[in-house]
């Protein structure tokens, strides 16, 4: 195999696109030292709050015909907990790429808080502001409230000079987004990571006439195969609309080496896995790198930025 998967993000060289989609194995020092040690090029830290969060009951994840639905609920070991893991890693691999650390306060100043103690740490890589949880009881998905969007963006980039990207939902209206890309073109932003989950989905066991998850009456956020065309568009749509500095990270389906070809062909940099990730482990990484690479053999292309962003129309 000749091709490279060679990818730059942020003036960074990564040996591949592909890390972790948040959420998915990276909750404990365990999970993310794994994904550290695997073919992931980076990772992403679970979505923190100020303060450790126990989650929604179980069960909160289950794996379905065409990929995941969860409500987890945003447990997560604190804020602390994960800075204190990032600035270690970051002393203890000193050459290595930069690692994401997602942040998901549950209100304004909640994010405003740990954006700040973000900048005035040590660390040093990218921050992803989840904008977009959609299993907090209770709590409605930030980025669907578009004067939220501008409230939270305009008070972080007053102090905010580190990396940092937004966790976006789907969206699945021109005019939503023409709206959302007009806003996120007025700031700094890094990039912008498509999708979340599709929040809200029913998953139904007709068998036992039943849902399958415990929280909110069973609804919760699908991943896997339901969302990929979903993925896809929000992707193109972005990456047609910002500005070329704002940078598109796609999530959403991504099981094969197809799957992130298309991607890319979209327009993303860098991908994230989070439903396969979950179903296969930490191999996945070296999966998906051969599959991308025997795709690009076959049709000649040596390097990614021979075809990123270059899907045709009709
Ligand atoms: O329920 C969760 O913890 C969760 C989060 I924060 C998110 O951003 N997306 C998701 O599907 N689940």
């Amino acid at each position: 195999m000749v091709a490279s998967l060679d990818t730059t993000f942020l003036d960074h060289s990564y040996e591949n696109p592909f890390m972790n989609a948040s959420g998915v194995h990276c909750m404990s020092t365990k999970e993310l030292d794994e994904l550290s040690n695997s073919k992931a090029s980076t990772f992403i830290t679970k979505s923190s709050t100020s303060v450790k969060r126990a989650g929604n009951p179980e069960p909160r994840y289950r794996s379905v015909p065409l990929g995941s639905i969860n409500s987890m609920g945003l447990p997560n070991e604190g804020f602390e907990y994960y800075l204190e893991y990032a600035t270690k890693y970051q002393k203890k691999n000193s050459k290595a790429n930069p690692i994401f650390f997602s942040v998901a306060g549950m209100s304004v100043s909640e994010n405003l808080k740990m954006l700040r103690a973000l900048q005035d740490s040590d660390f040093h890589g990218i921050v992803e502001l989840n904008l977009s949880c959609p299993n907090v009881p209770g709590k409605p998905q930030v980025a669907y409230d578009f004067e939220l969007i501008k409230e939270i963006l305009t008070q972080v980039f007053e102090f905010f000079t580190k990396p940092l990207g937004v966790k976006l939902p789907p969206y699945f209206d021109f005019a939503h987004f023409d709206a959302v890309a007009k806003i996120l073109n007025q700031y700094p932003l890094a990039y912008v990571n498509c999708i979340n989950s599709i929040g809200n989905g029913l998953y139904i066991d007709a068998q036992n006439e039943s849902v399958v998850i415990k929280p909110k009456n069973g609804f919760g956020g699908l991943g896997g195969e339901y969302v990929k065309p979903t993925a896809l568009a929000n992707v193109r749509a972005f990456y047609t609309r910002l500005n070329p500095s704002i940078k598109v990270i796609g999530t959403g389906g991504i099981k094969t080496g197809q799957d992130a070809f298309e991607h890319l062909l979209c327009g993303a940099t860098m991908l994230q896995v989070g439903t396969e990730l979950c179903e296969e482990g930490v191999t996945v990484f070296t999966r998906l790198e051969n599959e991308l690479k025997e795709i690009m053999d076959r049709k000649g292309y040596t390097s990614i930025e021979q075809f990123r962003g270059k899907l045709k129309s009709l």
